[in-house]
């Protein structure tokens, strides 16, 4: 098995959000030529890729996430020589670049939609979905990803166009081959200028189920799930081998399909290992597992995961997809909170060590491991932003929907809410020191900073031996250095103990026991471990065998 390891198998990605990550020219924007100022920052962390969201002409309605020309750069980020230069930079210090492939959705701006929604009769009108009002309504039920319907009618032709998330980003109807053609294309432009791969949004999403059927409506909500109702649609495996044929073959590239609605199964097609489709898939069970249990509220809420659950969800996807297909390992990214908030303890005299547990839990598991921007020096979600500091789309229609129009929720609950669950968590600019808004921008910052940049900064990291960033540091290496970690089998332990997570990695004669105390309390437990065992990374200084102290986290390797 050793021998038939693909490069990607042993790659940790670094996310960017560029819009976050440093401001170049002080217009309060992150923008392509601060990301090449830091490249030796994530040189230095030994990061082998990053992925790079949206840079892309974009009216930012979502963030990037609505392409108005999909070979053209955001001015707010640069330009085109920008970007070759990016490449070139990374490439030179043997650093790939992954890009988002937003391909299920465009702009309302973008060239094709302009000319669809000119007439009923334009060449361009079958590369969208437009259907005729029924009853005077809504064609189907559907409601969007970001709250409200997923349709909006169009006055000119009195036909209504599908838009599973904002209004402004009408989804492409890839029923039509000259969608694939064109979409195909995109990409090869991308592919010949030298990328090392794709993220590709919401792909689980392009083939809509036929007839376009009602979605199931959860108890007190208004919409059916979408979700549910168009993920893994008829044709979406075979769009896939399409795509793979026309444009992935071409290269040795890279792909991660964020697959929303996909299950075990599912995913072991996208992701099988003839690679006759995808990589790999972003799943996204483990994060529903603390959701609302009210399911009109979804994500809305704030109690931390039943340890149980995450357990027997990650325990499931390590085990299923071992030997047919390759798992991607993540907490966090652009859309969730903040790894250390959310799985581990931002109070202060937990943070640092309970930042390293959750990373030695996720870390060696069998996969291709993301870190986002920030989480590698414990960023923590963004308590001190309210209501009319959030910029995000989704937190923005969520109050809006949620108290002002269906109630579900009052606004102080709301932002509670928001504050454990809300995208911007993720998404406010990056903490680099402690000087004014932490060395992000000399400008006025788009969004608002989190008000713990000056203790919590990567300059302070740097200086600090026992930092969070030089122990992602040494995952990274450990990962690189170590197959076992690329290629053993996995065993849970205990999957009953709600307190602690640990696993086996058994690779030949070689065995990793990885011990996760989830709590802030002192636990004992007895792993039988011999007392010579080496510790191959801790998070405490000593070992004090079957005593762990509060997230202690040590891997053992026999
Ligand atoms: O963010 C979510 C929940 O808060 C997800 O449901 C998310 O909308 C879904 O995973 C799709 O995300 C991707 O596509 C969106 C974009 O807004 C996200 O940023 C992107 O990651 C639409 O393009
Ligand atoms: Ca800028």
């Amino acid at each position: 098995m050793t021998k038939n390891i693909k490069w990607w198998q042993k790659a940790v990605v670094y996310q960017v959000y560029p819009r976050s990550f440093q401001d170049a020219n002080g217009d309060g924007i992150g923008d392509l030529q601060g990301i090449e100022q830091r490249l030796d920052y994530i040189e230095k962390l030994g990061a082998d890729v990053i992925w790079l969201n949206p840079i892309y002409a974009s009216p930012d309605k979502d963030n990037g996430y609505d392409i108005s020309d999909y070979e053209d750069i955001n001015a707010k980020f640069g330009n085109m020589a920008d970007f070759d230069r990016l490449l070139q930079k990374a490439h030179d210090k043997n650093i790939k670049i992954l890009m988002d492939l937003v391909v299920n959705h465009t702009s309302d701006q973008h060239k094709w939609f302009i000319e669809s929604r000119s007439s009923k009769t334009n060449d361009k009108r079958d590369f969208y979905i437009w259907r005729d009002p029924v009853d005077g309504h809504e064609p189907n039920n559907w409601g969007s990803f970001f709250s409200g319907p997923a349709w909006k009618f169009d006055d000119e032709s009195g036909q209504y166009y599908l838009h599973l998330f904002v209004e402004g980003q009408p989804d492409l109807n890839w029923v039509n081959p000259k969608v694939r053609q064109s979409v195909f294309d995109m990409m090869n432009f991308w592919v010949d200028k030298g990328i090392d791969g794709f993220r590709m949004d919401v792909i689980s999403l392009i083939s809509k189920p036929d007839g376009l059927p009602d979605g199931e409506v959860p108890e007190g909500g208004e919409y059916g799930n979408s979700d549910r109702a168009v993920a893994n649609g008829p044709h979406v495996h075979e769009y896939l081998q399409e795509m793979r044929q026309k444009v992935l073959n071409r290269a040795d590239m890279m792909t991660v399909g964020e697959a929303s609605g996909v299950d075990i199964d599912n995913a072991i097609k996208y992701a099988a290992k003839d690679t006759s489709e995808l990589n790999m898939v972003f799943q996204f069970e483990h994060m529903g597992l603390d959701n609302n249990p009210n399911p009109a509220l979804g994500k809305w809420y704030d109690k931390k995961v039943n340890l149980i659950d995450l357990k027997q969800n990650l325990s499931k996807w390590q085990n299923k997809l071992a030997n047919k297909a390759w798992n991607s390992l993540y907490w966090d990214n652009h859309d969730q909170p903040r790894a250390v908030s959310r799985y581990g303890d931002d109070r202060p005299e937990y943070r640092v060590v309970s930042a390293k547990m959750a990373a030695t839990l996720l870390h060696f598991m069998q996969g291709t491991p993301y870190i986002y921007q920030g989480e590698e020096i414990g960023m923590t979600n963004a308590y001190n932003l309210k209501r009319a500091d959030f910029d995000d789309i989704e937190i923005k229609n969520a109050f809006k929907y949620l108290i002002d129009k269906d109630h579900l929720t009052d606004e102080e609950t709301m932002l509670r809410y928001v504050h454990a669950k809300g995208r911007d968590n993720a998404r406010t600019p990056m903490q680099w020191d402690d000087s004014q808004n932490a060395g992000f921008t000399t400008g006025e910052p788009w969004l608002k900073l989190n008000d713990n940049f000056q203790t919590i900064n990567a300059q302070e990291a740097l200086v600090d031996p026992q930092s969070i960033f030089y122990y992602y540091q040494k995952l990274i290496r450990l990962r690189h250095e170590l197959p076992i970690i690329t290629t053993g089998t996995y065993q849970l332990l205990d999957s009953d103990d709600d307190q602690v997570y640990a696993y086996r990695r058994v690779l030949d004669n070689e065995q990793l026991l990885v011990i996760n105390n989830f709590t802030d309390q002192v636990l004992n437990r007895d792993y039988h471990v011999d007392l010579n065992a080496d510790v191959l990374i801790s998070n405490y200084e000593d070992d004090q065998g079957s005593t762990l102290r509060p997230y202690e986290s040590k891997v053992y390797r026999f």
